[in-house]
């Protein structure tokens, strides 16, 4: 059965878009991500890939027997909340056309060859990015992703057990790390960097260094109708100073800072809070300025937290450090995809991927398709038909090029 790409993103496209809780679209173990790795499950296997999950939930789609110096190629499917339907499964369904495309030219693998689904990529629901990919290689403990918890207080270890799954078995698996050759992402660009040179596909180089960190500012709750300012001592002083910091932070040390997440308490509209809960994405081009941008920002939360009687604590969530792809492997994809057509972009990126886990590890590159707006991690990222399928025959060129078909 060889379904090009069109009909295979249209089949998993509508599940990708489900709405199930408050705006999610796949939040890890959730009903939209259990139907998404249901269907990719169901497709690899109609293709003849035997697939099965490993200890930590990533799921992996053997194309013939499992073995050293594998070609693995793949991505993610949860998604942020009320993300777009590309960031992600653009890369698992195009892993499954590009399979369709080797056996459409009559090419099989000579090398073993894996398609692989990580698990809670975005940290949406559990709060670290790429938990999966990190668990594998151990850049994170079992223990500590374990004990990671949801908004409602569900850990990464209940949630793996209600889909099934023995949280004993998570952890670093040099065993399936061990067998892994290379590994190639195809994602859309989150950034608008191909719509500008016009180039449908691009070369990732490296991944900005970037990391989360929550900010706790506790104060006291009180009556919003009887209390003087000057006999308050209010979390949200402290905290929207703190976001403004963020904000001329990144504009001075050409950086990105973000806040887009935060929860107040009691969250009344009549109480002052007694808390805000505040999580900085903080990404920059190199270890230096992102270092400038969060100590700006923690010395304006812990200033201002002080003027307002407030007390303020700050928490490293989570951190990556640049990573640079492969460079031999990047220039041999990037000859390969370029071919006789002239060079294609080579680009560095501040969103993380699970290829930017990997790499710590083994080979790895990434391949992207051009996002026509550059939006992302909203419901209008979108990529055209032809850039989608001219991602495809992209990453089927240069897994045919790898695994010697
Ligand atoms: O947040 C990121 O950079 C990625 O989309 N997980
Ligand atoms: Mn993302
Ligand atoms: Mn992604
Ligand atoms: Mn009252």
């Amino acid at each position: 059965m060889s379904e090009h790409f069109d009909e295979l993103w249209t089949r998993l496209a509508p599940v990708g878009r489900n709405r199930t809780t408050g705006g999610y679209r796949r939040y890890s173990w959730g009903p939209a991500d259990t139907e998404a790795r249901s269907w990719f499950t169901a497709a690899a296997r109609a293709r003849g890939l035997d697939v099965a999950a490993d200890g930590n939930g990533n799921l992996w789609a053997w194309w013939g027997e499992p073995g050293g110096d594998a070609v693995v190629t793949g991505s993610h499917l949860d998604s942020v909340p009320d993300g777009g339907a590309y960031d992600g499964p653009l890369g698992i369904v195009g892993a499954l056309a590009a399979v369709d495309e080797l056996r459409r030219r009559g090419l099989r693998p000579r090398r073993p060859f894996a398609v692989a689904v990580f698990v809670e990529e975005e940290g949406a629901r559990f709060g670290v990015p790429c938990l999966g990919s990190r668990l594998l290689t151990g850049a994170i403990t079992p223990e500590r992703a374990g004990r990671l918890t949801d908004a409602d207080g569900v850990t990464w270890s209940a949630a793996m057990e209600q889909a099934g799954l023995d949280p004993e078995g998570m952890g670093s698996d040099s065993e399936i790390l061990g067998r892994i050759g290379v590994f190639v992402e195809l994602h859309i660009e989150q950034g608008r960097a191909l719509a500008h040179t016009g180039d449908p596909i691009g070369v990732a180089s490296a991944v900005w260094p970037h990391g989360r960190w929550r900010l706790d500012f506790s104060g006291q709750a009180d009556h919003a109708g009887t209390t003087r300012t000057a006999d308050r001592s209010d979390p949200m002083l402290p905290f929207a100073e703190a976001v403004l910091a963020a904000r001329r932070a990144a504009e001075e040390h050409d950086a990105l800072a973000t806040v887009g997440k935060v929860r107040v308490s009691p969250n009344g509209t009549n109480a002052v809070p007694s808390r805000v809960r505040a999580w900085l994405d903080a990404r920059a081009a190199d270890e230096g300025a992102l270092r400038a941008v969060v100590d700006s920002v923690d010395a304006e939360a812990r200033r201002s937290a002080a003027e307002h009687g407030v007390t303020v604590t700050g928490f490293l969530e989570s951190k990556s450090p640049l990573v640079r792809f492969d460079h031999s492997l990047r220039d041999r994809i990037a000859a390969r995809v370029g071919g006789t057509g002239g060079a294609v972009p080579i680009l560095t990126t501040g969103a993380g991927h699970d290829a930017g886990v990997l790499a710590t590890a083994v080979p790895t590159a990434m391949l992207f398709v051009r996002n026509p707006t550059g939006i992302s991690h909203a419901p209008q990222e979108s990529a055209t038909a032809a850039d989608c399928r001219a991602g495809v025959t992209a990453l089927a060129d240069v897994l045919a090029d790898l695994a010697d078909a």
